[in-house]
């Protein structure tokens, strides 16, 4: 059986390790392939930084830092702190000294050339994440932020930030007009990517941040059609429970694309496939039940990822509204 997730970042690596679980439960070793977003990725400090790829590297790798939610477990801060003395900006981004390990072996790689799909087999032999992962793009991707200000005398102001400045360094406290995918239009699907989706016996849409995640993956060009022609049954995983997101500052990237902050709105942004959207199938934490989505098979199940095994049940459920055997 060959398993396609959607995935960002932490939402995204947690709910993998559910699927690993969920396959290792399995006689017949399911494949599974992650399609990660890259939208996020950042040039700092002359290093580029990938960090949805490396948020579920390091943590299906046993690597990661559970109560931070982002890098690596065991950090330390001296190269951080060396930057900081020379006023080296931006100071507001933390780069640890055994992330940085990582972001030189990718950085010195795609200088010399290398795609960064292939780079990401190279750092993924080292952390054996047990899952396939694919850029869902090889090429440069990423999400600025167009802000509303109003300046003083001025009126409202049009200025873009990365969005790792808005969500790292401003915590999505200022007013966002738009996203904007800097380079999408231009950018190809990674290789194995149209192929996986078109192979997969399960397609899921992992609980991840729908505008900044699952978006930008759909938006690459061909990724959206492929999910459409698929065979597959495409099942999604509501990130939001009793209308605010498990965890993250998802509830202030929905308004800006004009979804409601609750699983129905996500569901109905998504669409159901019956009706020109995505999902054959959507799950909704028992809080959430009753939520309707028209022409998709809607589930109420404990949605909280609270280890491997509860989120191994979640993907049951998944492969169980695809009419595949548990
Ligand atoms: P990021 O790239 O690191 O921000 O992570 P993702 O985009 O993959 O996922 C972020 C989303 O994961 C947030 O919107 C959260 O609501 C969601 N999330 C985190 N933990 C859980 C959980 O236990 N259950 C569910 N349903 N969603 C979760
Ligand atoms: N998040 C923060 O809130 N502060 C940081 O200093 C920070 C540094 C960082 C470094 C590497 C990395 O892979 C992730 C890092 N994150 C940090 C998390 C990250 O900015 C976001 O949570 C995600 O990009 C959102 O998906
Ligand atoms: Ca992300």
């Amino acid at each position: 059986m060959r398993i396609v997730v959607l995935a960002g970042g932490i939402g995204g690596a947690r709910f993998l390790q559910g699927v690993r679980e969920w396959a290792g439960q399995r006689g017949d070793q399911p494949e599974i392939t992650a399609i990660v977003n890259t939208s996020d990725d950042v040039t700092l400090h002359g290093l580029r930084i990938c960090t949805d790829l490396d948020s579920v590297m390091y943590t299906l790798g046993g690597g990661h830092d559970e109560e931070r939610g982002w890098g690596r477990v065991g950090e330390t801060w001296a190269v951080k702190d060396e930057l900081a003395e020379y006023g080296a900006e931006p100071t507001w981004f933390g780069l640890g000294d055994r992330d940085i390990a990582t972001h030189l072996v990718r950085t010195r790689m795609l200088d010399a050339g290398y795609p960064l799909s292939a780079v990401t087999e190279a750092l993924c032999a080292r952390w054996k994440p047990g899952v396939r992962l694919l850029p869902m793009t090889d090429d440069r991707v990423e999400t600025h932020v167009v802000l509303a200000e109003e300046l003083e005398g001025a009126g409202v102001q049009r200025r873009a930030v990365h969005f790792q400045e808005w969500w790292v360094r401003y915590r999505a406290a200022l007013a966002a007009d738009r996203f904007v995918q800097v380079g999408i239009e231009d950018a190809k699907p990674a290789p194995g990517v149209l192929e996986a989706i078109a192979a997969a016996d399960l397609i899921l849409f992992a609980p991840s941040n729908p505008v900044v995640s699952i978006d930008t993956i759909l938006a690459v060009p061909g990724i959206r059609a492929a999910l459409l022609a698929a065979p597959a049954k495409i099942v999604g995983v509501s990130p939001i429970i009793g209308g605010a997101p498990v965890r993250g500052m998802a509830e202030k990237c929905l308004p800006v694309v004009g979804v409601e902050i609750s699983a129905a709105g996500v569901g109905a942004h998504y669409g159901a496939r019956a009706y020109g959207g995505l999902l054959d199938g959507w799950l909704v934490d028992t809080t959430d039940a009753g939520t309707v989505l028209f022409g998709a098979d809607v589930r109420a199940i404990p949605l909280w990822m609270t280890d491997p095994p509860t989120t191994a049940q979640m993907v049951a459920e998944a492969a169980d509204v695809a009419g595949l055997a548990r």
